[in-house]
C-alpha cells in the first residue's frame, strides 16, 4: 500500500461509494440496536449477514484473507478483528466495536462504532467518548491540498492529551472497488507530512485508542488483536471522500 498509486474516483464512482456507504451506515445502526446484555456476538454476525443479503449486498470480510465471519466484533481489550462467537455473551459494562463492510454493486462501505453494553464504567465512557472525538478531529483535518499526516497529528494530540494512546499497528486505508488500497492513513503522525490530499481520494479513518499502552498483539487464532496490557481499547470508523472544498463523510447515517 505504501508506494501504490492513489486512485481518484470519478463522479459516477463517488455516487456508487455514497450508496455503499449509506448501506453500511444503516447496517451498523441496525446492529447497534441489538446490542444488549445477553446477546452473543455470533447472533450479531448472523443478523448482519441476513440483513446484508436482504439488501442485495455481500459482506466483504467473509473469506477476506480467509477471515471466517461477516463482521468484526471487538469486545473490551480487543483492539480489532474480533471474531464473532456463539459462546461470547455480552455482559453489562462491556464495550463492543462492531465493524461492517458491505459490498454494494462492487463498491465497499466501511464503518464501525463502539457501543456500550448496559452501563459503562467511568473509564470506559471516557475512552469511548474521546475515541469518537478523535475520529471527528481526524475528519476535520481533511482538506484538499492538506497532507495525510494532518489527520494522524490531530488524532494523536487529542488522544494523548486525554491520557490515552494511539494504536500504531493498524491504519486507515484507501477503499473503492478494492477493500484495502493506498493510501495508508496512520492515526498518529506529524502535521504537514505524508502524501498530499486531493479531490476524489476516498479512504477510511478508523482510530483505535487504548486506555493503557498503544502496543497490540495478535492472539493465537491469527486474527484477534488485543491490547498488550489487556486494558480497554475503543474504535470508530468512517469512509470519507476528499472534495473540492473539504470532505464528505460517505458512511454518516442520513
Ligand atoms: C491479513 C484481516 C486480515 N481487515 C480490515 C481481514 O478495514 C477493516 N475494518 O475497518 C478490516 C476489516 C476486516 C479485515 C475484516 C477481516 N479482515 C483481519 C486480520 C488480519 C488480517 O491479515
Ligand atoms: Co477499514
Amino acid at each position: 500500500m505504501g508506494s501504490e498509486r492513489i486512485t481518484l474516483l470519478s463522479k459516477r464512482e463517488l455516487e456508487k461509494m455514497r450508496q455503499a456507504g449509506q448501506l453500511a451506515a444503516q447496517l451498523l445502526d441496525h446492529l447497534g440496536k441489538m446490542v444488549k446484555p445477553g446477546i452473543s456476538t455470533l447472533e450479531l454476525d448472523q443478523e448482519a449477514e441476513r440483513w446484508t443479503q436482504e439488501h442485495g449486498a455481500t459482506s466483504a470480510p467473509l473469506g477476506y484473507h480467509g477471515y471466517p465471519k461477516s463482521i468484526c466484533t471487538s469486545v473490551n481489550e480487543v483492539v480489532c478483528h474480533g471474531i464473532p462467537n456463539g459462546k461470547q455473551i455480552l455482559q453489562d459494562g462491556d464495550i463492543i466495536n462492531i465493524d461492517v463492510t458491505p459490498i454494494l454493486d462492487g463498491y465497499h462501505g466501511d464503518t464501525s462504532r463502539t457501543f456500550f453494553v448496559g452501563t459503562p464504567s467511568p473509564t470506559a465512557k471516557k475512552l469511548v467518548e474521546v475515541t469518537e472525538e478523535c475520529l471527528h478531529r481526524g475528519i476535520a483535518a481533511v482538506q484538499p491540498g492538506g497532507r495525510i499526516g494532518d489527520i494522524g497529528a490531530a488524532i494523536q494530540e487529542y488522544a494523548e492529551g486525554h491520557g490515552f494512546s494511539v494504536v500504531r499497528d493498524f491504519v486507515g486505508h484507501g477503499i473503492n472497488r478494492v477493500f484495502h488500497t493506498a493510501p495508508q492513513v496512520p492515526h498518529y503522525g506529524t502535521k504537514g507530512k505524508g502524501k498530499r490530499l486531493r479531490p476524489g481520494m476516498v479512504f477510511t479513518i478508523e482510530p483505535m485508542i487504548n486506555e493503557g499502552t498503544w502496543e497490540a498483539e495478535v492472539q493465537e487464532d491469527g486474527w484477534t488483536a488485543l491490547t498488550k496490557d489487556r486494558k480497554l481499547s475503543a474504535q470508530f470508523e468512517h469512509t470519507l471522500a476528499v472534495t473540492q472544498d473539504g470532505v464528505e463523510i460517505l458512511t454518516r447515517l442520513e
